[in-house]
């Protein structure tokens, strides 16, 4: 693709203003000429061939365009009777330097706003600038357009004509042409027909395939007098003004981002806002980069004028905050879980006449393979370990739910709910002592081995990437404790959870329905001693549960241990009780803040289930494990089935209440 650029004529209209130099080089705002604009925009574009047609001051033309320093081939061709003759001359001039090239053709006074030129330079067709929404003008250029093609070129037509201006997209068999036409027209010998515009030629060509380019009300204006120059520079500094927002939250770049970037940098200032760690954790996995360096990563792309933190899903706050007169998007998000925060963004822009541009969707497929392999590293001991500390320090409080197979733990995986603009889905998992030994069919008195829960969580990891806690009941012997804390640590689970108990151990949920015996403080003591001092990594968490309220021991000794335990070393404090009414609870988290601010706390709610997680986070809870609600209500609907079954001789009746086939097989990915 090569330019052709019309700067013979002699501008007198401008009076003053052309004097010393071609209208070509008047300025049009700081630093910049129609010229300045026209040549840097072609260069930005990837065009390096140009042929510029010159006239009066053709050497101030020449050494401004060196001056310029911009990477492009410029060809000066002087039109000797620039004075005697119109454009069509000056082409048929340049003719030798023209002919079977695709070109862009623009006159030499003509100023156009970015976007007008990409959809000139990505037209597929061979095009002409007009405008549907600019009244007709007296004395200015009008195409008349038939079937979206353009007929006819000139001042003199009103009917199916509308608003043109001289900047094209000519392919080569239409360029042509044209050309071929203005040649015969510069060669018929007739004065009048050197003097007329290049545009009488065209309208003599047969089967004419030039389509009509709607610039609307954008800015696409030559300047033929001062009043112009006033009018186009206002508009200049209107459109350089103009704002734009767009949204990422990635961590690693494609070339699809770079792409959107660039084209919503062309539209105005570019801001993005970057997702909070937050924000991305709770639709996406956890960013493998922290929100300040996924900044960095941003501000440093040509572009970008500046990057803000987005902190939700909701673009709300940041539309209300900037105003932007564009928000720039793929068109992705026009279906699925990204639709409520598309609808919210159209109707905040109508609020106050933003526009939203979406442009087409594009992945990659090496941007597809290092995000599986950023899932996969996730997965990996090392990754996934540490997660569960950075995530309650990100979030302030976090929450796990049961699994106790690879099944469970795909649904605690991949399990999100859209809600209010966000997205919501658990952070980690919980591999319940009563779970584990539910599905195994045995009760939960420690009676499940070692060997067979690590075989769960072997089974859950496999499949999974969220960080792990592990239910070790009382930890057992203090001697076996440490070689169970250095396997879970290998295996990657983040956290264990002791309970302060000794001798045969019975769910809590009994309470003192069955016999239970307490751990003595100093004994249990020493076994979070053990254990931290026989973990290898800083990330490893020991938390010590405290089994007071459950065994009505009251709250002055929960709070005793509480902080006997932090003294020896855990990481975590996790509070039990059975009753429905959340008070002793809160009374034992607010005690516990009195004089401890940071040690995370654990709660279970399976008897307090009304409390939200919300109201526990202003209360000082950490980490709320929902433990046993996937068993709970796996285990019903199997026994219904199988009774239906039963009942029926049958399994018909019972096909309203299974998943549909092809959705279990959905629910295993394929690697
Ligand atoms: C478990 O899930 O195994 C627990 C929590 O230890 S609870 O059942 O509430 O004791
Ligand atoms: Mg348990």
């Amino acid at each position: 693709m090569e330019a052709l650029i019309l700067n013979s004529g002699l501008g007198s209209r401008m009076g003053v203003l052309t004097r010393e130099h071609p209208k070509c080089m008047t300025e049009i705002g700081a630093r910049e000429t129609i010229l300045s604009r026209q040549l840097r925009m072609l260069a930005e574009a990837g065009i390096t061939e140009v042929v510029m047609t010159t006239g009066a001051f053709d050497t101030v033309l020449v050494n401004y365009c060196n001056s310029l320093e911009l990477p492009l081939h410029i060809t000066f061709v002087k039109n000797p009777v620039y004075d005697k003759t119109n454009y069509i001359y000056s082409i048929y001039c340049a003719r030798e330097y023209l002919k079977d090239k695709d070109i862009i053709l623009m006159h030499g006074d003509l100023v156009f706003e970015n976007t007008v030129f990409d959809d000139v330079l990505s037209s597929e067709t061979s095009c002409m600038t007009v405008s549907s929404t600019l009244p007709l003008p007296e004395k200015d250029f009008k195409a008349v357009i038939a079937d979206g093609k353009v007929q006819k070129v000139g001042i003199e037509f009103f009917n199916d004509a509308m608003a043109a201006q001289p900047l094209y997209k000519l392919l080569k068999e239409d360029w042509n042409k044209w050309l071929d036409a203005i040649i015969a027209y510069c060669e018929s010998g007739e004065e009048a027909k050197r003097k007329c515009y290049a545009e009488n030629a065209l309208n003599g060509t047969a089967d004419k395939n030039i389509f009509a380019l709607d610039f609307e009300d954008r800015l696409c204006a030559e300047i033929d007098d001062p009043e112009d120059l006033a009018v186009v520079s206002s508009r200049l500094r209107e459109i350089e003004e103009r704002s734009v927002y767009m949204c990422f939250s990635a961590d690693m770049i494609h070339s699809g981002h770079i792409a959107i970037i660039k084209k919503a940098a062309r539209l105005g200032r570019l801001t993005v806002g970057v997702l909070s760690d937050e924000a991305v954790c709770s639709y996406k996995r956890f960013p493998l980069l922290p929100f300040s360096e996924r900044k960095v990563m941003f501000e440093n792309i040509n572009g970008v004028y500046r990057v803000v933190e987005q902190k939700e899903l909701s673009y709300r706050e940041n539309l209300e905050k900037y105003r932007p007169d564009y928000v720039v998007h793929g068109d992705d998000w026009r279906e699925g879980f990204q639709k409520p925060i598309r609808d919210e963004v159209t109707s905040i822009l109508a609020s106050y006449g933003g526009q939203l541009v979406e442009f087409p969707y594009s992945t990659d497929s090496k941007y597809k393979e290092l995000e599986k392999r950023a899932r996969a590293d996730m997965s990996l001991p090392y990754m996934r370990r540490a997660r569960l500390r950075k995530a309650i320090a990100m979030k302030g409080l976090i929450s796990a739910i049961e699994a106790h197979s690879g099944l469970t733990g795909l649904i605690a995986e991949n399990t999100v709910v859209y809600q209010d603009g966000g997205a919501r889905q658990f952070d980690a998992m919980w591999i319940s002592s009563l779970c584990d030994s539910t599905a195994k069919g045995k009760p939960d008195i420690e009676l499940v081995d070692m060997t067979s829960r690590f075989r769960t969580i072997d089974d859950i990891m496999e499949v999974t990437t969220k960080p792990v806690i592990f239910d070790g009941d009382t930890g057992g012997l203090t001697e076996h404790f440490v070689y169970t804390v250095r396997t879970l640590e290998r295996m990657g689970v983040s956290m264990v959870i002791i309970e302060d108990k000794t001798g045969l151990k019975k769910n809590s949920l009994f309470g003192n329905e069955v016999k239970q015996t307490q751990a003595s403080i100093p004994d249990f003591c020493e076994k979070i001693k053990a254990g931290k001092k026989a973990q290898k990594t800083t990330d490893f968490m020991i938390c010590a549960r405290i089994e007071s309220l459950i065994l009505e021991q009251g709250m002055e000794d929960a709070l005793e241990r509480a902080f006997a335990f932090v003294g020896a070393g855990a990481d975590a404090i996790m509070i039990h009780s059975r009753k429905k009414d959340p008070a002793e609870i809160f009374e034992f988290v607010e005690k516990f803040r009195e004089n401890d601010s940071t040690t995370p706390l654990v709660v279970v709610p399976t008897s307090f289930n009304t409390v939200t997680e919300e109201e526990f986070r202003d209360r000082g809870v950490n980490v709320v494990i929902y433990a046993n609600q996937l068993t709970r209500t796996g285990f019903p609907a199997m026994q219904n089935a199988a009774r239906m079954i039963l009942e029926h001789h049958r399994a018909k009746e019972c096909d309203d209440i299974c998943m549909p086939f092809k959705d279990i097989i959905r629910l295993i990915p394929e690697e």
